[in-house]
């Protein structure tokens, strides 16, 4: 087969040699400008994986598999497969559509070429129309991976065909696109090869780290398989996860050695579209799973946005206290189990012992807060609040036997609550009326802390000295104060 036969522009796109030639020098053109782009990755990789330490190397498979899992979200994937080869290059394997191999307007790319060479595509870039959800927060895309990669292979199994292309040296294309057999198979294959020259800490991979990322995916998305190998080993190691639950699964997970109140955990679900003031309308998805256990902390609330972790929470977790909040106090009113007279139960109290997990998928997320981990955007209290609220209140009207133990330990967490107060408030008052410090301890003349310092030193001349030698008034500078 001749050379221009095997190449897809050629064989599906172009009739004659002149068109060849103005086909060849737009690709040409268009490659000058994606190396630039790649280069730019290059040069400062910290502005797009934040570290080229070990977690920015692992950044590289969680964007190549939020591609696959954006496509699993499309409803065509099933499976995704990871691999760890030998040298620590990753494979990873979907049965998805497989990435589109003819071209793209926008880019005058094929399809591949696109997603895997230009910054920020596989987003609102091209056909489909359909945003990526995965990956909100650092999703980067696929061509970051290229540019930081001593070689990148793409292999697509799409229209009854197998197409390959190579990339060496950081995203420059070996060759074009090519259609290399026929196949009825359908998804998407991609190795890469981390730059030592850019991980220059490390790129060794972590297994247990891929592993506990893998079981994170395959909680908050329902119904992928994915299942991790790692062949660096004589005997090689692997993992699948599949939860048909989802993340009603993962709060079971993460209670598993607590003991529950509500046996089978609560799980809500929906979906609100959004009208702007520009007209532009947006689908906002919200799940929330709920199981209150024997436990006593109030921090068993995990969050997420388009899969990524929301660590200092935001809306979402906004909308749930909210939720709880009014559901639960309006219960226990209704049932008496809150007199006339008494306070509601504070969100606290509700939230001890319960372990939640939110999730929503936003097109537009906007991440706040000192690590950018809190989702700020304010359309999505309201859309969490009422589906917790309308399935709470639904769940506890069902449910009375678990709702009144529910309440039950809600109550008796405010009084523990309450006791703790009281004991802090008289052991805060007790260390007031301490009039003289045991011993050798020298107290300070001032009750302000500001103008207050405390000084530790070692053995008696020592106190001594630093008694003798500070200066009792100032108030400013390193030594001295009261
Ligand atoms: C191993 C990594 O990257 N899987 C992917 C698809 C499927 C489509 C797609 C991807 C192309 C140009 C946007 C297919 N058919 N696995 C993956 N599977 N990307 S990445 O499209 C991206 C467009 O711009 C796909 C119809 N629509 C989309």
């Amino acid at each position: 087969m001749a050379e221009e036969d095997t190449n897809v522009y050629v064989k599906e796109d172009i009739s004659n040699e002149r068109e060849l030639e103005i086909a060849d020098a737009h690709y040409d053109a268009s490659n000058l400008q994606v190396l630039e782009g790649l280069q730019a990755v290059r040069k400062r990789p910290g502005m797009y994986i934040a570290t080229t330490a070990s977690p920015g190397l692992h950044h590289l498979v969680w964007e190549i598999v939020d591609n696959s899992i954006d496509e699993a979200l499309a409803g065509y994937c099933k499976n995704i497969e990871v691999t760890i080869n030998p040298g620590n290059s990753i494979t990873v394997v979907d049965d998805g559509r497989g990435v589109p191999v003819d071209i793209v307007a926008k880019s005058g790319l094929s399809g591949v070429e696109t997603v895997y060479t230009i910054l920020h595509a596989g987003g609102k870039f091209g056909e489909g129309g359909g945003y990526k959800v995965s990956g909100g927060l650092h999703g980067v895309g696929a061509s970051v991976v290229n540019a930081l990669s001593t070689w990148m292979e793409v292999t697509v199994w799409r229209d009854g065909g197998e197409y390959f292309i190579r990339f060496e040296n950081g995203g420059h294309p070996v060759d074009r696109l090519k259609r290399v057999g026929d196949s009825s198979k359908r998804g998407t294959k991609v190795t890469f090869q981390p730059d030592p020259t850019i991980f220059t800490e490390t790129i060794e991979y972590d297994y247990d780290v891929i592993k506990n990322h893998m079981r994170q995916m395959a909680f908050l998305n329902k119904g992928i398989r994915i299942t991790l190998k790692d062949n660096r080993l004589d005997v090689p190691m692997t993992d699948t996860f599949y939860y048909e639950g989802g993340i009603k699964e993962y709060v079971k997970y993460i209670n598993q050695n607590k003991l529950p109140v509500n046996e089978d955990v609560m799980y809500f679900e929906g979906a609100e579209d959004v009208t702007f003031g520009d007209g532009k309308s947006i689908r906002i998805y919200a799940e929330i799973a709920l199981q209150w256990t024997d436990s006593y902390s109030s921090d068993g609330v995990y969050s997420f946005c388009n899969n990524i972790s929301t660590k200092e929470g935001g809306t979402h977790v906004e909308g749930l206290n909210l939720a709880l909040n009014r559901v639960i106090n309006a219960y226990a009113r209704f049932k008496k189990l809150l007199k006339e007279g008494e306070d509601n139960y504070s969100t606290d109290d509700c939230r001890e012992g319960l372990t939640a997990v939110v999730s929503v998928k936003h097109p537009d997320p906007q991440y706040e807060g000192q690590t950018k981990t809190k989702l700020g955007n304010s359309e999505v209290r309201k859309i969490v609040s009422s589906i917790v609220g309308d399935g709470l209140r639904q769940y506890l009207d069902e449910n009375p036997g678990v709702a009144s133990t529910i309440v039950d330990k809600i109550a008796l967490a405010r009084k523990a609550r309450d006791a703790a107060k009281i004991a802090r408030e008289k052991i805060r008052k007790s260390s007031l009326e301490i009039t003289t410090l045991p011993g050798k301890l020298a107290d300070c003349s001032s009750r302000d802390p500001k103008i207050c310092e405390l000084y530790i030193v070692e053995g008696n001349s020592a106190g001594g000295s630093a008694k003798q030698g500070r200066e009792r008034k100032k108030l400013s500078g390193r030594a001295g104060g009261y």
